[in-house]
């Protein structure tokens, strides 16, 4: 897939909906992702789905779960209203809702190049034990987990996303970080990078990196990232051995 054709003159939309807007500030306010923002490569909407409540009183999101368990779930309605406003913001198409849980298919890199594919994203950002399952069955999409893990809400899963997402935007990366080279495009893990000084403690850098020879110190990165890939990732040692578009390069 090429990202580059794809996103070329075109702008991101991602609408986040969340009990937390404030956890985002930091992220879009620094960072490459405000560059983006800057740029108009993306655009980034936040919506509180407290304000999406039945009761202007106290502004209820959540209720005790059917069944008797402990805990908390978000209730389906407020949900509802905040997708539907969401969506209201685009006319001509319908943008995919992506609910954030460790129930979801786990993050890839493939992922994120399949959802580069939209012009618009709805993140949910669930907290709690989760959301009532007829959103998810109504509305929602798409389900993603960034790990086996558990966090307290899904917002850092969205921002893991919309980093991951913008980074290979044309245009939003500067010199200093080209997304060409990274690890996983070529399906291993990137090699060991050195810099100044030549000699640190009693660590030398390696002679080959020295030497000038572009063809040596070429070989040497594959041969070490092939290494390390098979060292550590096993798995994605496996599955780089059967893709064969990576053995050329
Ligand atoms: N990758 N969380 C969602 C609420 C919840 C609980 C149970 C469904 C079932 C997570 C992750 C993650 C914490 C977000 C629990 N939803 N999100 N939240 N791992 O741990 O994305």
């Amino acid at each position: 897939m090429n990202v580059d054709s794809q996103h070329y003159g075109k702008k991101m939309f991602f609408d986040i909906l969340t009990l937390f807007p404030a956890m985002f500030s930091g992220v879009f306010s620094d960072s490459i992702i405000s560059r983006a923002i800057k740029k108009g490569l993306i655009s980034v909407d936040l919506h509180d789905i407290r304000s999406y409540s039945d009761d202007e009183r106290h502004k209820t999101v959540d209720d005790y779960p059917y069944g008797g368990d402990a805990g908390m779930v978000l209730k389906p309605e407020p949900l509802a209203r905040a997708i539907t406003d969401a969506r209201s913001r685009f006319c001509d198409f319908a943008p995919k809702v992506i609910y954030l849980s460790p129930r979801g298919e786990v993050l890839r890199q493939e992922i994120i190049e399949e959802l580069l594919e939209e012009k618009a994203l709805i993140l949910l950002c669930g907290r709690y034990k989760g959301i009532d399952e007829r959103i998810c069955e109504r509305y929602v999409d798409r389900e993603i987990s960034i790990g086996d893990y558990v966090l307290s809400g899904g917002e850092i899963a969205a921002m893991t996303i919309i980093d991951a997402m913008a980074r290979l935007i044309p245009g939003v990366l500067g010199n200093r970080e080209s997304a060409e080279a990274d690890s996983f495009y070529r399906g291993l893990l990137s090699h060991p990078e050195y810099t100044r000084p030549e000699i640190f403690e009693d660590m030398k850098v390696p002679d080959v990196l020295l030497s000038g020879h572009h063809a040596n110190i070429l070989r040497w990165q594959r041969e070490k990232a092939v290494e390390i890939t098979k060292l550590r990732r096993p798995d994605l040692w496996a599955k780089y051995k059967t893709t064969e578009t990576n053995n050329e390069k």
